[in-house]
């Protein structure tokens, strides 16, 4: 009898605590909100100024069948050519940083630094300034999917020597920049470059070498952003005190129910996708994680392999990797729902090593991608995963954002943006370290075999019009308003009018400490 008082009380006063959370959760003066883009999917010009094919031009030109709309990045939102319109649409928005990458083969033509393109380093110079001229922190990728052509005729990520390459180029860029870049992301998305580029079709260069390309990919790009880590770290990190890190593909993945195969298939498929690249720099032990390890050793000698299809890390590899990042970049944009597979893949395959399947719940709302559906606390579950596993390391959101039909009015994508945003504030009260976040995308581009199918813009580009004219999307004026206030309210722009506020040049510039 008194227990039940108690549980009623307890009860009671829990309900009534849950209808008066009245907390008003705000983002800090310090945190960071920027939007995204990359060299591929935005400049076009892609034999403009002597710059050379990468592997996109390449694979697209090849094969313009794969491409949705046919529409490939030839000419893209001509950001080569609209550098001060697209700063003119930060200042509108009122950004803290602009994300961006730059193109490998247009700096270095031959994708080695015997030649330096000063022509196109103008542009990157050009739109660095107007950035700065403005208070926008500059964001710079140095590696989004772009390798130059002629240094994939040579076994691209395949070969270990792109690890020096990938060091070289990043010399020559940490050179030019290092005084007006503080953030510094190595390489985007390595599950993107080698699992899609390298064990399947789904992106360039499409070597689709299943269960082994992979490995001997995911290998070499770690290394290499390690490489230039430490390059950083040693030869300019003591004169101009910025951060480098790289950025990871974050999604969740839950079991699609409680039963524990269910649990154990979807901790496999996180191992896989999320801790295969955060492990090895940030976890004490270093490595690839233990689970993966095993799990292809095991298969591969079922197999009829003398040795397992991962490559393993020498102690001095590992040594390298460890801690080589200052902060993670976490690209997160969906959650899958989890369970072993019945069904059969390649032998051998990266999918059939995790041997589960992946699935969304109808429910969720869906974006314009086939594999994009709303679920905000998938966000809250991957950003404690990530402080569970590896002591709380200093987090940027890279990329997060929703993709729709062309249209002005993209009430679901503010939507959207608001309840992550929400989820984000719950996620940093309760101890994930995110210092900034960054919407993709700026504007519309090309979403590389999708084309300009699926439209993650703030802005909406016009691909039909010649100089490819740029208009504000209501999304654009909700998250200028959020960024403005520091809160998550339900205020909707009465109109779709968008000015420069230029809020950037009165206020103290953020002093973000990582
Ligand atoms: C990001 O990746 C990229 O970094 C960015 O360049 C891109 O524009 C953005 O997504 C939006 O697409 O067709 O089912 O095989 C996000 C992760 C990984 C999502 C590959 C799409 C293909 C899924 N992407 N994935 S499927």
């Amino acid at each position: 009898m008194v227990n039940l008082w108690i549980i009623t009380t307890l009860c009671i006063f829990g309900l009534v605590q849950g209808w008066t959370d009245t907390k008003v959760r705000t983002f800090a003066e310090t945190f960071m909100f920027g939007v995204s883009t990359s060299a591929y999917q935005v400049e076009g010009a892609w034999n403009v100024d002597g710059k050379t094919e990468s592997i996109w031009d390449k694979y697209l030109h090849d094969n313009p069948d794969v491409v949705a709309d046919g529409r490939n990045g030839d000419v893209a939102s001509d950001s080569y050519h609209n550098y001060e319109r697209d700063v003119e649409m930060l200042r509108e928005i009122g950004v803290d940083h602009y994300r961006f990458s730059i193109s490998w083969p247009r700096v270095l033509p031959s994708g080695f630094p015997n030649e330096i393109n000063e022509q196109a380093f103008q542009y990157y110079d050009n739109l660095i300034n107007e950035l700065l001229t403005y208070k926008i922190e500059p964001m710079v990728t140095l590696y989004h999917f772009d390798l130059p052509q002629r240094l994939q005729d040579l076994g691209g990520w395949a070969n270990p020597l792109s690890i020096e390459w990938f060091e070289d180029y990043a010399k020559v860029v940490f050179d030019r920049y290092a005084d007006k870049v503080k953030f510094w992301i190595t390489i985007n998305q390595p599950n993107s470059i080698c699992v899609d580029g390298y064990g399947d079709k789904v992106m360039a260069p499409a070597v689709d070498a299943k269960g082994i390309g992979e490995y001997i990919c995911i290998k070499n790009v770690l290394l290499a952003h390690a490489n230039a880590y430490r390059l950083y770290e040693r030869d300019y990190k003591k004169k101009y005190n910025g951060n480098v890190g790289i950025a990871i593909s974050v999604n969740w993945a839950s079991p699609i129910n409680n039963k524990t195969v269910n649990a154990q298939a979807a901790e496999l498929y996180r191992a896989f996708t999320i801790d295969m690249y955060v492990h090895p720099i940030w976890s004490t032990y270093g490595d690839f994680p233990q689970p993966v390890k095993d799990a292809v050793a095991k298969k591969s000698l079922e197999q009829g392999y003398p040795r397992s299809r991962l490559p393993s890390f020498t102690a001095e590899e590992k040594r390298l990797l460890k801690k080589s990042a200052d902060f993670l970049g976490v690209n997160h944009y969906t959650t899958f729902l989890v369970k072993p597979a019945k069904k059969q893949f390649s032998v051998p395959s990266f999918d059939g090593d995790i041997n589960v399947e992946i699935s969304q719940d109808d429910i969720w709302t869906s974006g314009k991608s086939v594999w994009l559906k709303s679920y905000p606390f998938g966000l809250y579950k991957a950003l404690l995963h990530i402080n569970q596993n590896y002591e709380y390391p200093p987090i940027f959101i890279t990329e997060h954002g929703w993709s729709t039909n062309p249209g002005l009015w993209d009430q679901t994508r503010v939507n959207v943006l608001r309840e992550y945003l929400k989820v984000l504030l719950f996620s940093i009260e309760d101890g994930a370290q995110v210092k900034g976040y960054t919407v993709w995308s700026l504007m519309d581009n090309v979403e590389w075999t999708s084309g300009t199918s699926e439209r993650f813009g703030l802005y909406e580009v016009d691909f039909d019009s010649e100089t490819k004219n740029r208009t504000a999307r209501l999304s654009a004026l909700a998250y200028r308003h959020i960024i403005e206030e520091r809160i998550i309210d339900d205020w909707t722009p009465p109109s779709l009018k968008i000015d420069v506020s230029d809020r950037s040049l009165k206020r103290a510039k953020r002093k973000t400490e990582l």
